[in-house]
């Protein structure tokens, strides 16, 4: 490894979730000093675990320095660059060839800057030419962000700043455990308290963040939009409900109305578990504070009803006539690091720069005008994320893939067919900082800079815009992601329209693009957003400060109200049996991070959660004979994985909790059902049915 200059301190942000927690980093790469960055608004000084030990990655002895490709024997081995990128041009060119542009697929991710999104996206429509390209987000953030443009008209996760959530009257957290998934936030949580407000959590588990809150609602997994809508029911019986803003500001309540009067409490309690004593409690709280908020979670959001899930919750927001008044309101919490930027610049199947569809064609003349490329060889929309690893492979068409970004072997659902498809493919390239489990079966492996070693700008989950600097240069041997398609696409023979000076080039680039789009960055630079400690979207010229709220005057839709959506809510997908009695959730837990690339090979992680543990409650562990610590097989009609019971009152009777996290055997992935949100395309992570099987 290369000598790196000692640098001085270096304010920037952590690697890993939205929260984007500010961090300054000093030291060589070998022995970095992290620090909480006090300075920066959002997090103010803290970390959580997984940001104070984030440099580890950086000086792993298992980092990829080279490109790996495969050889005849069937083993990856080290290659130069020059040997590897020219077997990826190759395998591109041959397979656009015989079978068509749309047969060479991308799949990017939320964790990569902003630059690198706006630059994959325009690498598969301009350099590939092909219509396949999605992302992670859409196992993250998709029905959010449905449901946001359906009802309010634009996606931007919360549309007011952090700092609104101390002075709430009350909070309803929807299927959200911040306390492990961005444990800085509640210090939000707890000034709210302390100036005497009020926190509800609606999750199936009594989480870390239900035992700080006030009230629990402790719901059957895949039963929201009923708790939503039993809510919305009290609130109008009991008159609770905000006429005048409903008669100004919104469009089509009555059907909403008529809706709700058939979730009455009875019913509700029978379908979510939660008693009608807590419903009215939850209802009175809601409806007679002068401020309330609700976000949701990937609780809510990561089912076959998704969409439908936070419209639901949306319907609420606006009975209650607290959208887009001050220290009120409805927001999602992104996840990924980037997972709002990520979402805005084009890696979406559907997408261009700025939030604008692909199919619209002022879009495409826009965005063709910015990038200097005839509109007629954009392609059209491809296929989404599960779609698209679905059709990996001769049957389904798309013959090869580049993923960048992401570990889908661990991380999409109904893991065997994932691997199935992936192995079936001509050609995989995959682009990350170690040999991750999607990467072991490439024929070419490219090795990427990380976090600390490149300049660009991140969106967190408020929207604000921030900076992300380079501590030092990647190792020798090691390119940044946009290094790496500049060079790609040259060997494509589109070197024209990839070549930039520098990542702020990229930047401007996209701010050209995404001028008059819904996502408009136009108007901010990396000068605004070091002066200010970032720009809050829209952004529309330099002179304008940014948008930390939205919606105070009115809402972008065509009539400037916000619209309410009739919500029935459906069974999930797959509900329990005889043959799989018991509901399985998946989620997280505090000490590792999505796939665990970064986080299982850190020391201090692997000792607080070295293997995933099934959260089972007692009645159950008893009736199949389990103890804490044994070891048992779940069962779900698409696979099995193997886990150590975790033996609690935290989780209902009817319901097993397993994290993510790990790979092979140990995968939740291998028990989860890919049934797809109609509009959003999210799989349902959050609900199927499993069965226990004893050692
Ligand atoms: N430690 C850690 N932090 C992370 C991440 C990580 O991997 N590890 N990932 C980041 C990312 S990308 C994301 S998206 C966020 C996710 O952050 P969260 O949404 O907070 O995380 P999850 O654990 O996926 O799910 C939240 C809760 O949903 C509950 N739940 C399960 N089923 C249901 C249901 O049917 N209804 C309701 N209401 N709740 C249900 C689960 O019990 C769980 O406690 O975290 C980010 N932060
Ligand atoms: N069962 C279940 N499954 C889930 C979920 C769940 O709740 N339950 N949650 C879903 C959600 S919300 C998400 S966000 C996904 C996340 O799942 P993944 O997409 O697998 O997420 P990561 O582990 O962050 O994967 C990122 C990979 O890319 C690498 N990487 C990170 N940054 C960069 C970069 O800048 N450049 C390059 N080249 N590589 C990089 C990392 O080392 C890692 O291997 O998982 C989903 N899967
Ligand atoms: S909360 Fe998120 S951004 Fe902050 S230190 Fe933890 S992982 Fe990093
Ligand atoms: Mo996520």
């Amino acid at each position: 490894m290369v000598s790196t200059p000692f640098q001085h301190d270096t304010a920037t942000h952590c690697p890993y979730c939205a929260f984007q927690c500010g961090m300054r980093l000093s030291g060589p790469r070998e022995s970095v000093v992290v620090d909480g960055d006090e300075a920066f608004p959002v997090n103010k000084g803290a970390l959580c675990i997984k940001g104070w030990t984030s440099a580890a990655p950086l000086a792993h002895p298992e980092r990829l320095l080279n490109p790996l490709v495969r050889n005849a024997a069937g083993d990856l081995v080290p290659a130069t660059w020059d040997e590897a990128l020219a077997r990826v041009a190759e395998a591109f060119k041959s397979i656009r060839t015989d079978y068509g542009a749309d047969a060479v697929g991308i799949f990017g991710g939320g964790s990569l800057t902003n630059e690198k999104s706006y630059l994959l996206g325009k690498f598969a429509r301009v350099a590939l030419g092909t219509a396949n390209i999605d992302y992670n987000g859409r196992f993250c953030m998709s029905s959010a962000a449905a449901a946001g443009i359906r009802a309010l008209g634009i996606d931007r996760g919360m549309p007011f700043p952090l700092e609104d959530i101390a002075s709430a009257e009350v909070v309803l957290l929807a299927g959200s455990n911040v306390a492990e998934t961005m444990p800085p936030i509640m210090q939000y949580f707890e000034a709210q308290r302390a100036n005497g407000g009020v926190l509800v959590v609606s999750d199936p588990r009594r989480t870390a963040t239900a035992a700080a809150a006030d009230l629990h609602l402790r719901l059957t997994p895949g039963t929201d939009a009923v708790l939503a809508n039993g809510l919305l029911h009290l609130l109008i019986r009991d008159d609770l409900i905000d006429h005048d803003y409903i008669q100004e500001r919104t469009e089509g309540f009555e059907r909403v109305r008529q809706i709700a009067a058939t979730y009455w409490p009875e019913r509700v309690e029978r379908i979510t578990g939660i008693p009608e004593a807590e419903l009215l409690q939850t209802a009175r709280l809601l409806g007679r504070a002068n401020t309330a908020m609700i976000l949701t979670g990937r609780g809510a959001e990561q089912q076959a009803q998704g969409v439908t899930n936070v419209l639901s919750f949306i319907n609420l927001a606006l009975a209650l006539g607290k959208v887009g008044r001050p220290n009120s309101g409805f927001g999602c919490l992104t996840g990924q690091g980037n997972g709002q930027g990520g979402r805005e610049h084009g890696q979406k199947a559907d997408q261009l720069p700025g939030y604008r569809l692909i199919a619209d064609p002022a879009a495409r003349q826009h965005v063709a005008a910015v990038w200097d490329f005839p509109e007629e060889e954009l392609p059209g929309p491809g296929k989404s994320a599960y779609e698209l690893l679905d059709s990996l492979g001769p049957e389904g068409g798309i013959r090869s893939l580049l993923v960048l970004g992401s570990n889908v072997v661990v991380s999409a659902p109904h893991g065997n067919n994932i691997r199935e498809r992936l192995e079936s493919l001509d050609f995989l390239v995959v682009s990350d900082f170690f040999l991750s489990e999607t990467a072991l079966l490439a024929d070419v492996v490219l090795p990427s800079a990380q976090w600390a070693e490149e300049e660009g700008t991140i969106t967190n989950l408020e929207g604000r815009v921030i900076r992300r600097r380079r501590a030092f240069a990647p190792p020798e041997g090691v390119l940044t992601d946009l290094e790496l398609l500049e060079q790609l696409a040259a060997r494509l023979g589109r070197e024209r329209w990839f070549t930039y000076a520098s990542p702020e080039a990229v930047f401007d680039e996209l701010r050209a693009a995404s001028a008059g789009g819904a996502a408009d960055y136009s108007g901010i630079t990396y000068e605004k957003i070091e002066a200010g400690q970032g720009v809050f979207w829209p952004c529309p010229s330099v002179d304008h400060p940014g948008t930390p709220r939205l919606f105070a005057e009115s809402f972008p839709t065509p009539s400037g109200r916000a619209r309410f959506h009739p919500v029935l809510h459906r069974s999930p997908a797959e509900e329990p049996d005889e043959d799989f009695p018991l509901y399985l959730t998946t989620g997280r837990v505090l000490a590792q991070y999505q796939s665990g690339t970064q986080t299982r090979r850190i020391g201090e992680l692997e000792d607080m959660a070295s293997e995933p543990l099934a959260e089972i409650n007692p009645t159950t562990a008893e009736r199949y004979g389990l103890a804490d610590g044994d070891m048992l097989t779940l069962e779900t009609r698409r696979g099995a994985a193997r886990v150590r019971a975790l033996v609690t009152e935290n989780i209902r009777p009817d319901t097993v909790f397993a994290p993510f996290h790990w790979p092979n055997e140990q995968s939740a992935n291998l028990l989860t059902n890919p049934a797809l949100d109609p509009t959003s395309r999210m799989p349902e992570f959050k609900v199927c049915a499993v069965r226990i099987v004893k050692d």
